[in-house]
């Protein structure tokens, strides 16, 4: 039985793809962090099935002793400060914890576990300001927030790691990604949630940031297979894992809206203060690579994934109405 070490497995990434290693029969550990209250809301249905295991990114001797425990086959690191609007407020912690956090990551498995194989979880958020469309291994960085920078140094540890001392360390280049179990302040899940408190006469106005902006928005359930699929090579690399479809956050509201009957332009406003300092204005992936190499593909297109998602907190507000 193969043992999986997951950081992170409380949110959305981490809970799908213990989901997906459990299927595939592996012993599934997952690294939870020590707060006052659970947040094992997406866990919930596989709790009795993983070992949690606490230990935090921020100490180094947290994450040896889990290591020694465990003693994985493969790492997954998913955990950080995940939410790009907040790296303006806490771009010190955010960097402690999305960039320093993966070379703690590192040290500790170069340590304790050389043999073990480490996926990072880097973004297309380092393409930024992008240099070129659509964006692959070989586009150049151009990060526009601390998370974004933050996950540059993640990336290139990760790279450094691997060329230094010969260790198994992966990084995946995932773009946007979501699912029903999203996170509500992203603008996917924000937008799907607020459809439907609208339709269900809970709330009447949306305020929303840049709607100009465009993203490559894929579903997750599908990019944690990838992730599984980089660990499974012969040699550890680099990928983009994207859909190759880009849709503006305007298009997301009219998708979203349309599905319930309601026209978005009459629920939706403007809120200037959602802007951020500094704006990735359009991401678009070029997965050939993943493609060819890993023989991945995204089952779930942009226009399925946003009505899944509605559907998914139509059921979940019905179901609040009800126990009120
Ligand atoms: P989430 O925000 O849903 O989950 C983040 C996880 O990290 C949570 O389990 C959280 O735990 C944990 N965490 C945060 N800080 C610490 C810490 N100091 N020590 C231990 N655990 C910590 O993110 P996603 O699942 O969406 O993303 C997974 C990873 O992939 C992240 O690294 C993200 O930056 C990256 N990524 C995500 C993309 C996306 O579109 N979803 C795209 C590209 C990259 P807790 O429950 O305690 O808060
Ligand atoms: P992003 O995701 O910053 O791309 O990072 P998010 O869903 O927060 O924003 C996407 C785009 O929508 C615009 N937008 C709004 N965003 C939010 N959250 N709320 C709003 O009201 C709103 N209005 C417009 C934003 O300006 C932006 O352009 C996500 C995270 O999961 C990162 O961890 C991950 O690395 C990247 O995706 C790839």
């Amino acid at each position: 039985m193969k043992k999986a070490l997951i950081t992170g497995i409380t949110g959305q990434d981490g809970s799908y793809l213990a989901d997906l290693l459990l299927e595939k029969g592996y012993e599934v550990t997952g690294m939870v962090r020590r707060s006052s209250t659970e947040t094992y809301e997406r866990i919930s249905h596989i709790k009795d099935k993983v070992n949690l295991i606490q230990g935090d990114l921020l100490d180094e001797l947290s994450l040896m002793e889990i290591m020694e425990e465990v003693n994985p086959d493969e790492i997954y690191n998913l955990a950080a400060m995940s939410f790009v609007p907040t790296s303006w407020s806490h771009p010190v912690l955010t960097g402690e914890f999305t960039a320093l956090g993966v070379v703690r990551m590192l040290e500790a498995m170069k340590r304790i576990c050389p043999k073990a194989k480490f996926y990072q979880a880097s973004s297309s958020e380092m393409f930024g300001k992008v240099q070129e469309v659509p964006q692959s291994e070989t586009t150049p960085f151009y990060p526009r927030s601390p998370y974004g920078v933050s996950k540059a140094y993640g990336h290139y540890i990760t790279v450094n790691y691997r060329e230094s001392y010969d260790i198994f360390a992966s990084s995946g280049i995932l773009f946007n990604h979501e699912s029903p179990r999203r996170g509500k302040e992203f603008v996917t899940r924000k937008v799907t949630d607020s459809v439907a408190r609208i339709k269900l006469g809970l709330m009447d106005k949306l305020y929303m940031g840049n709607i100009d902006s465009c993203r490559d928005w894929g579903f997750a359930g599908d990019y944690v297979e990838a992730m599984w699929l980089m660990l499974q090579q012969d040699q550890p690399d680099d990928f983009v894992i994207s859909t190759g479809e880009e849709n503006s956050v305007r298009t997301l509201l009219q998708v979203a809206f349309d599905h319930v009957g309601l026209d978005w332009e009459k629920h939706v406003e403007i809120d200037k203060a959602l802007y951020r300092p500094a704006e990735v204005e359009k991401l678009l992936g070029d997965c050939t690579k993943a493609k060819t190499e890993l023989n991945w593909e995204p089952k779930v297109n942009f226009e399925q994934l946003t009505k899944m998602m509605v559907d998914s907190d139509m059921k979940l507000v019905e179901k609040e109405i009800q126990d009120k």
